[in-house]
Formats: structure tokens, sequence, C-alpha cells
């Protein structure tokens, strides 16, 4: 009450300045007359008609949920309704619920069949250049995860997390975007880094958390981040992403740039109050952002059905006022397209654009899971081969020529030579030196981060065999 007080008495402050004709009395608005109070605003209203924009505010206009909401039945058009603010709102006398869910489930935009092969052909086809980008990346992905995989076994590194199963989604997604856009991942698209040109030696490097990490070793494995090619630190700490990029999507807005920002998030990252918070700031503030949800079936040992109850993630978009898809994730062609279109969507409509992508989390949740505790080896194997994301790509590239058996041999055993030379140079050099922990984010240390570089230097002296000798003092 208090608020909307106090907006009554700018509105009328400011009509005061502009229109001499308002004549009302302030008085009875500050002493809570509530009749006269009443009687003011029908004035003012009519007052406004003249010139509706001296009253923006006024809480019996519709606004834009009304416009996104299509009328279908003539009969309705005419039936009465309140002009609530929102949206104009027909009334019934039908006492009805909406159903918790709709009679059919959202359908899923699939170019690619099962075998690879064509289903349409009303869809925006990749170049072959591009195509063998595209297919050489998933490999090269693949490649990548099953050596850092058995590194981390090995105890070279401490944790690792594969995107297996999902580098259609990583790598077309990707493929689709502009390098201008700016991307904020969960954890489990290296993959978009990788498009973006992040080197096989720069992920070595993170992972081994040496003195060329970007990061300077200062984040776990797989927390890999470029300025350079805009992608954002990866933070384990799921959805926090999803409000920072809304954040950086309205910026974009404000300079007016031909850009937008997509944030990734897998299905369990849509049971935070981020990810609510962020659909819902982005509808409001019309931003250019791609929220890309990969539906993988599993938050680490919690399955989509512990998850939620609605028909997945897609439905949630609309109850936000946002455009949605859903997209088979283990198609490259269609993710591609999907992309491509919202990401054409949000930024010449200044809109949001929400993605779900249906896919498998076909490896361990990450070296810390044994996901044959919680699944069965069969759900497992059937993803694995029977919807191959990989597979069926390289089906499709085959079939127009572009690929064959030799040119994957190729690609497979230089790219495990290539990682494993990286693995060694990554080895021979130091780590960071011990101040590099206390730098780049003051510009004058507070007293305590001091005390703490003094207490740990004293620990090394004090204990050198515990502290390992690649770290410069
Ligand atoms: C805020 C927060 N809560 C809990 C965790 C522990 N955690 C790490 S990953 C994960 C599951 C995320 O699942 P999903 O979003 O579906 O992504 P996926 O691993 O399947 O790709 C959880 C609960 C965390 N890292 N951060
Ligand atoms: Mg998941």
């Amino acid at each position: 009450m208090a608020l909307y007080l106090f907006k009554s008495q700018r509105l009328i402050t400011n009509l005061f300045k502009r229109n001499q004709k308002v004549l009302l009395s302030l008085d009875s608005f500050t002493h809570h007359d509530h009749g006269s109070f009443s009687r003011n605003l029908r004035d003012l209203s009519s007052v406004c008609d003249d010139n509706p924009t001296l009253f923006r505010f006024q809480r019996l206009e519709s606004t834009k949920a009304q416009l996104q909401v299509d009328d279908t039945t003539q009969e309705e058009e005419t039936s009465e309704g309140l002009n609530f603010p929102g949206g104009y709102v027909k009334f019934t006398s039908n006492m009805e619920f909406l159903p918790d869910s709709p009679e059919k489930r959202v359908h899923c935009y699939r170019i690619l069949d099962d075998n690879g092969d064509l289903i349409c052909d009303n869809f925006q086809k990749v170049d072959k250049e591009v195509a063998l980008k595209m297919y050489s990346d998933m490999v090269t992905l693949q490649v990548m995860d099953s050596i850092f995989y058995e590194a981390q076994r090995q105890g070279r590194i401490s944790f690792y997390l594969t995107t297996n199963g999902e580098e259609a989604i990583n790598i077309a997604s990707a493929a689709a975007l502009n390098i201008s856009d700016y991307v904020f991942p969960q954890y489990r698209e290296a993959g978009v880094l990788l498009w973006r040109g992040f080197s096989l030696q720069d992920f070595v490097n993170q992972c081994f958390g040496n003195k060329a990490d970007n990061g300077k070793g200062r984040q776990m494995p797989i927390h890999y981040g470029s300025k350079k090619l805009n992608y954002f630190t990866v933070a384990s700490t799921v959805a926090t992403q999803l409000i920072h990029a809304v954040g950086a999507a309205y910026g974009l807005k404000m300079e007016g740039r031909d850009s937008c920002t997509i944030t990734y998030f897998g299905d369990g990252g849509t049971s935070t109050a981020d990810f609510h918070a962020a659909l819902n700031f982005a509808a409001v503030k019309e931003v250019p952002i791609i929220f890309f949800c990969r539906n993988n079936g599993w938050a680490i040992s919690t399955p989509v059905e512990d998850q939620f109850r609605s028909d997945g993630i897609v439905v949630r978009g609309p109850a936000y006022g946002i455009r949605s898809i859903r997209v088979d994730g283990n198609d490259a062609l269609a993710i591609y397209n999907a992309v491509s279109t919202a990401r054409k969507m949000a930024i010449s409509e200044q809109r949001p654009i929400l993605i779900e992508a249906l896919t498998y989390r076909a490896g361990h949740h990450s070296t810390s899971d044994d996901s044959t505790k919680y699944r069965s080896a069969e759900e497992i194997i059937w993803w694995r081969t029977a919807q191959d994301p990989v597979l069926k790509f390289r089906k499709w590239v085959e079939r127009e020529g572009w690929w064959n058996d030799q040119a994957e041999s190729e690609l497979k055993s230089n790219t495990r030579k290539q990682m494993l030379h990286a693995i060694q140079v990554a080895e021979g050099l130091e780590k960071s030196p011990v101040k590099d922990i206390f730098s780049d984010v003051y510009d004058t240390p507070p007293l305590n981060l001091d005390e703490q570089e003094l207490s740990l230097r004293e620990a090394i002296r004090r204990y050198p065999d515990d502290y390992p000798s690649s770290v410069p003092c």
C-alpha cells in the first residue's frame, strides 16, 4: 500500500508538472482518505485518456502478457472480462482447473533418424567444411575424454568429468553460435571451448594446474575458462551461471550489441531457485539469451522421475513467457538448426529462448561416481549403441561422401599422439608460485591474507616433504 501511495504521489506530481488542467489535491492521498483516493484515480484516468503516456503504470490496462497469448475462439472474444494488470482476462462460469499436464507430450525436433538418415529437407544444411570440423571435434572430444579419464585413474590428475553421450550437444550448439556470443557453461561443455579454439595443450595445462593454465592452477580440473574465447570460467556450484548469463545478456542489450549469451545447464540445474529467477528475469527484461538445458536423464544418481512431474523442462518456458523448443540432443543437425534459429530470434527480437535437448549421460557423473550402482548396464548400453550421437552424425557425413575409415583412424591416432605429447609437456612445467594463490583479487591485499600467506610459507618450510617440490616459493 505504501508503495502504491508513493507511486501515485509521484505520478500526480508529474501530472501537475506536465498538465495544468489536472486539479487534484495531494492532501487526500496523504491523509489515507480511500474514498477520495479512488475518486481521484478515476478523474485522473479520464484526463489521461487524452494522453495515455502520462499514466503508464495505471492498473487498468492490459500489457504484454496478453500479446503473447493467442485468442482462438470467436465466442470468447465477445465475452466479458477483467482488465487485469498483465493482460485482459475473460470471465467464465465453468469451474475448470487447468490439468496438471497437457494430453500430449511436447514433440522432439529431429532431422536425422536413428540410422543417420535425413527425415526432412527443410533445414539449414551445414557445408562440408563445417560438417567435417563438427565431426572431427566430436571425435577429438571423445579421445580427450578417454585419455583424461585414464590419467585420473592413474593418479596424475585429481578429478575429471566426461561429455560421453553429449558430444553432439557440445559441438553442434557451439557451431551455430558466433564467437562474439558469451558462453556461461555448467561443466559438461568442454566441447564448446574446443570448437572455439582452446587447444589440447590448453585443456591439459588446466587439468594439470601448471603455470601455463589460464587460472594459474587455482581451480579444480575441468574448471576451464577463457577470456579470449568469451567462455566464462566453469563453477561447479550448480546453476549459478544462469543468473550471470542473464545479467550479461542485459548488458549486451543495453550496449545494443549484435550478440547473445548462451548458458548450459543440466536437468538437475532446473531444480534450483536460480533457474526460476533467471528465466523470469530474462523474460521480463527481454534479454538476448539462449537457455540450453541438457536433459541427460540423471543428476548424479537422481533420475528425472525424482526431479520433476512436468513434461520435462520445455514446458516451463511458456509459463515464464519464453519461446521454447524440445530437440533431439543426439542429432547434431537438429541441434545446429535449433540453436542457429534461436540465436537469430534472441538477437533480432531481443528475447530469451529455451531449448531442452533430450540426451543421455552415457558416462559416470564424474570420476567420483560409479553409475552402475544406481542404473542398469542394459540402459547404458542401449543409449551408447542405439542413440550414439557421434555415430549417427558420422553415418550422415559418410553418406555425403565426406568421410571414410582411413580418415577416421588417422584422426584418432593423431589426436591420441597430440594428447600424450601435451601431457608430457604439462607434466614438465612448474606449478604457479605460492604468491599466485593470494594475488589477482585485491589491489592491496587485506591483512588476513598476508597472515595466511606467511602461515603457508612457514608450513612449507617446516614440512617440505608434504608439499610438491614443483611449486616454487
Ligand atoms: C548448488 C549445488 N548443489 C549441489 C551440488 C552437487 N552436485 C554436483 S553435480 C550435481 C548434479 C547436477 O546434475 P545436472 O544438472 O543434471 O547435470 P549433469 O551432471 O547431469 O550434466 C549435483 C547435485 C553442486 N555442485 N552445487
Ligand atoms: Mg543431468
